[in-house]
């Protein structure tokens, strides 16, 4: 009797929200679309699934932050001077793990090691990273981030790592992506081809894609800066903040670069960590913070300088921890923004 009620009544079950699709899984996406890599050799995906693995365990950490001894600083600093926090280096020996397990990854740019970690001479690729990047947000529970870079190795596999395959532009990028630690965790990845956003469904332990060929509004209200520093920063970066505020455009700024980045991203805005009289190229990694963004600025219609009318992507590092000012978000705003150096 039952039965024949619910089938009966209940016909559009099958179209009802308890039976909604939950969508792509990250490895079907990445499967799927392994011919759109410029090297269809499988490689990349691994990279792409192990990255994918490494920061399913780091979310596992991040969420049990405060419950078990993994918060707070480590007392050593960083390349950067900075604090390294505990996070910041179990994040860097999962990443690392994951990494080095594949095969696939020569060399690996760490925001967390002095210089490159050499892995293996006969992976194809080479990673900058940066393992968890916001992490003065750690103890105080807001969203932090892993940011990612994936260039292919010049140098012929089987020999030692050279400065060319490390020191590569932007331009160079087979891939790049984030994590998003957030009140969901998101990973966000472009192998030049758009930009796909996945969302992680921790009861199943997987990715789903959620937010499929992202686009940056060409135009948005938000802007996002440090204005504490504001004394220092250059005339056209005061004249360009100024003139967000005379259009009453809002004001938002985490201090978690990946998380500022992706409001931006989805709701329209500019973020800009200018040079100031600390940091004279300003605060942020050219190799595992810009570019990565700066890549999936362009691949979802936005842009990203140095606020002095450099394409993030084209500039030559020189160095591994090199600096840079970083302007990126929706066209319009980068540009105004850029308009106030002439
Ligand atoms: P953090 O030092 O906490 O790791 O990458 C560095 C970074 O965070 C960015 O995530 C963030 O946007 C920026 O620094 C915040 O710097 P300020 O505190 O100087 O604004």
């Amino acid at each position: 009797m039952l039965i024949s009620m619910i089938t009966s009544n209940s016909p559009s079950i099958e179209s009802s929200r308890i039976a909604h699709s939950i969508g792509t899984a990250l490895d079907r996406f990445i499967k799927n679309n392994q011919n759109q890599f410029l090297y269809a050799s499988g490689e990349l995906s691994q990279l792409l699934r192990d990255i994918a693995l490494a920061s399913k365990v780091v979310n596992r950490e991040v969420n049990k932050a405060g419950l078990i001894d993994i918060m707070g600083a480590m007392g050593s600093t960083n390349t950067g001077g900075d604090q390294q926090q505990k996070l910041d280096v179990l994040a860097n020996i999962r990443f690392t793990r994951a990494l080095a397990k594949g095969g696939e990854v020569a060399a690996l740019i760490s925001e967390e090691s002095e210089t490159f970690v050499d892995l293996n001479n006969d992976g194809k690729y080479i990673i900058a990273i940066d393992p968890l990047d916001g992490s003065s947000n750690i103890d105080v529970n807001v969203s932090i981030g892993t940011i990612f870079s994936v260039y292919r190795r010049k140098s012929p596999a089987g020999m030692p790592i050279q400065d060319e395959d490390i020191l590569q532009k932007g331009t160079e990028q087979v891939a790049a992506g984030y994590i998003l630690y957030g009140s969901s965790t998101m990973l966000v990845y472009t192998t030049g081809h758009g930009v796909n956003g996945f969302t992680y469904e921790p009861t199943l332990g997987e990715y789903f894609l959620s937010h499929p060929q992202m686009q940056t509004p060409e135009s948005g209200k938000i802007f996002s800066v440090n204005e504490g520093s504001a004394n220092s920063f250059e005339k056209p970066v005061k004249a360009y903040i100024d003139y967000c505020k005379e259009k009453n455009y809002t004001a938002r700024y985490i201090g978690s670069l990946v998380a500022d980045y992706h409001r931006n991203m989805l709701k329209g805005g500019i973020y800009i960590y200018p040079a100031t009289a600390k940091d004279k190229n300003g605060k942020l990694r050219l190799m595992y913070e810009c570019n990565a963004l700066a890549y999936i600025s362009e691949q979802s219609g936005g842009l990203a300088t140095d606020g002095k009318g450099n394409r993030i992507m084209e500039i030559q590092p020189t160095g591994l921890h090199q600096r840079t000012p970083f302007f990126v978000g929706s066209k319009e705003m980068v540009e105004k923004a850029e308009a106030f150096n002439s």
